[in-house]
């Protein structure tokens, strides 16, 4: 039994092992004679006296097909066991008084994503921001969690076929494994991205052997980092290709979609292109977060509220209800206000059947992408819709499909605007237009795809050439510990380089120490680190400390930005505190949160180090 989940395991032996050592709970063992022993039996089982399986949750898919209301999946996850436990009840609540069953998203701690074996001090140095621990996966269950509501838990990331095994061992009914195919983390990453192919298909079998739901593929990542709705569907195609190949039944494989809320009649042409050539049994609608929201709240929550209608009118079977602290992490009580708002717009929204050209002209440039998209993944001439299926993808070895994903990705054909990480070549340009629509920019189009296939903008957007150097400050810019958000960092890196000055770029996932060094080794003038995950008070002062050690701290000027602290009100006491009595206490010469206009850091750079130099 389970004869694959242990080769598995097997070959990833030393892995497995670091996973035990860094995130403190016993895994399954290798024994003297090559065997695997402590894997739990599959699902169906009994875990805390409820028999877990995935699926429960497809019955739960099955339930929004015939009612046309879809079930919600509200992500709640802190970083222990008790206090998801305590807001979890309070979301409950919400969801009994209703009488639904809700599809409740775990969040995992930010830390998971990295390997345990290769960026073990990457993991030690950022413990337990973002959500639930490997152990506090396992209490969770213990207090009741998934007893009556399904549990998922995100598992991407470098070794998500580790993190799978430690949800099996805890009984969450599903997982997520996608992204599978596209990077979208702006962080290096301790793998290569033949090996984040080959481990995504790996968590695949995993789930396919012990009955985990699974959502394997998500555009709403792609969509997070600048990528188009064709982009997106062609890498969730290539992932569902991964997934037959690894006998992963459609009952159990789900793909994850943003829908913008901004045109209703794009959101249904998105939603209607995926429904009708996927093959995955679930869609699971999320709609798009304010990326820098509004300091009102009410704006945000009608927002939140024409997403809703879309996912009702698109025929989603799971939706993600957002709570309006959309920046900090939502308590129980404010996610269950969520869930009665969705709720609500379910059941009073009539569930009309639009017709539009509108929906059939925007549904048909999508496909032309994605099928362009595959036609040069696969290198073939491009599929018809109705080509793609089980039967399509079986005529495909693994090792065969894996390498033309790699090759693909490498050459820049899987591209997106603010992907990051691994050796990609990355190139590509979008804008949103008017519309809604997130369409490319004329000339930066992804390689390899023949311009006729792809929709390009009409409106006018400019786009910066590459500036020469022309200031005398050199700067070091990446962010720290377990953190990959690149979004923010990048958009200060680009001021820094239109403004004309050197900019050595570390991207995400960067021990303290190694900035300060590379900034010493480079003869910087300035380090500039970011942290979103509220670990700004620990690691910041670690740059520091490096420099000082290094004789250096005198000589560059330190500046951080992103979010000190987890949670929003603790964020807000820490700038209150710094425009009191400054940031040393941070060990940085100035900070810069969440809204910072990117010329108020540039402006700062060329006073206090820039003008110095003249
Ligand atoms: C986009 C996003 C993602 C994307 C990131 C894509 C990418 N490649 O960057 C994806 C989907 C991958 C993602 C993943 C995760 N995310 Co996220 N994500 C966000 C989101 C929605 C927006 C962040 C963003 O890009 N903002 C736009 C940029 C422009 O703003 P900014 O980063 O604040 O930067 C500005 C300033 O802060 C400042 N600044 C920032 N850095 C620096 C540095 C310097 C030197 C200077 C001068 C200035 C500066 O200038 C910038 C311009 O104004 C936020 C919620 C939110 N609205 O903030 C959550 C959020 C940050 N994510 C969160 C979490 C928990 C996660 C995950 C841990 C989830 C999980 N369990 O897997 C993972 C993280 C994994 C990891 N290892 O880091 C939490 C963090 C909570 C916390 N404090 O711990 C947030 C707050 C959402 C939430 N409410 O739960 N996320």
């Amino acid at each position: 039994m389970q004869e694959i989940t242990k080769e598995i395991l097997l070959a990833d032996r030393e892995r497995l092992e670091a996973y035990e050592r860094v995130f403190g709970v016993t895994m399954p063992k290798v024994t003297a004679d090559g065997d695997i022993d402590g894997l739990p039996a599959p699902y169906p089982r009994v875990v805390h006296g409820v028999e877990r399986s995935g699926y429960r949750i497809w019955q739960l898919a099955e339930q929004a097909k015939k009612n046309g209301i879809p079930v919600q999946n509200p992500i709640l996850g802190r970083n222990s066991a008790e206090e998801t436990m305590r807001e979890s009840v309070d979301m409950y609540k919400a969801a009994e008084e209703l009488g639904i069953t809700l599809f409740h998203f775990v969040h995992s701690e930010a830390t998971r994503h990295i390997d345990p074996l290769d960026g073990a001090e990457l993991i030690e140095q950022s413990r337990g921001k973002g959500g639930i621990t490997p152990q506090g996966e396992r209490e969770f269950v213990a207090m009741g969690g998934g007893t009556k509501h399904p549990l998922r838990i995100n598992a991407t990331g470098d070794t998500p076929h580790l993190s799978i095994v430690n949800a099996l061992i805890a009984g969450f009914d599903g997982t997520d494994i996608g992204p599978v195919i596209h990077v979208h983390f702006g962080g290096r990453g301790i793998h290569d991205y033949k090996t984040k192919v080959t481990n995504g298909f790996k968590s695949m079998q995993i789930c396919a052997e012990n009955n985990i739901f699974a959502q394997i593929e998500s555009h709403k990542h792609l969509n997070n980092i600048g990528g188009t709705d064709g982009m997106a569907l062609a890498m969730c195609l290539l992932s569902e290709g991964l997934a037959v190949l690894a006998g992963l039944p459609r009952q159990l494989s789900a793909l994850q979609m943003n829908v913008a809320g901004l045109n209703l009649l794009a959101d249904l042409a998105v939603m209607r292109a995926f429904k009708e050539v996927m093959w995955s049994g679930s869609l699971i609608v999320v709609p798009e977060t304010f990326q820098n929201p509004p300091p009102d709240l009410i704006a945000e929550s009608a927002h939140f509220a024409r997403m809703a209608i879309s996912a009702r009118l698109g025929g989603a079977d799971f939706y993600r209800p957002k709570a309006a602290e959309s920046v900090g992490i939502p308590t129980g009580a404010s996610m269950g206000k969520a869930i009665w708002a969705s709720q609500n717009v379910f059941e009073n929204t009539v569930a009309i059947d639009i017709a539009d050209p509108a929906i059939d002209h925007r549904k048909e440039e999508i496909y032309a992408e994605a099928m362009a998209v595959l036609a040069a993944v696969l290198q073939r001439p491009a599929p018809a819709p109705a080509e793609i299926g089980p039967d399509f993808w079986r005529g495909y070895g693994v090792e065969d499909l894996i390498s033309l994903v790699v090759q693909a990705g490498k050459k820049g054909v899987l591209d997106a605007p603010r992907a990051g990480g691994w050796d990609l070549k990355r190139g590509v340009r979008t804008h949103r237009d008017r519309d809604g629509v997130r369409r490319y920019i004329p000339g930066w189009g992804p390689a390899e795809i023949p311009v006729g296939k792809l929709a390009f903008t009409s409106e006018p957007v400019k786009v910066d050439g590459v500036k020469p150097v022309i200031k005398k400050t050199k700067m070091v810019l990446g962010t720290i510990g377990a953190d990959a958000h690149v979004m923010g960092i990048n958009n200060i890196r680009e001021a820094f380089e239109q403004a004309g000055f050197e900019v050595i770029f570390l991207r995400g996932m960067n021990l303290p120490e190694t900035v300060a060094e590379i900034a010493v080794e480079a003869k910087a003038d300035i380090i500039g680190v970011s942290n979103l995950l509220g670990m700004g008070t620990v690691l910041y002062p670690r740059v520091s400390a490096r420099l000082e050690q290094l004789g250096q701290r005198d000589r560059i000027k330190v500046i951080a930005g992103g979010r000190v602290a987890e949670k929003e009100e603790e964020h807000s006491a820490m700038e209150e505190k710094m425009k009191r009595e400054g940031t040393a206490f941070l060990a940085v010469d100035a900070f810069f949160g969440p809204g910072t206009p990117p010329e108020k850091v540039v402006e700062w750079v060329q006073k206090h180090i820039e003008e110095g130099k003249q």
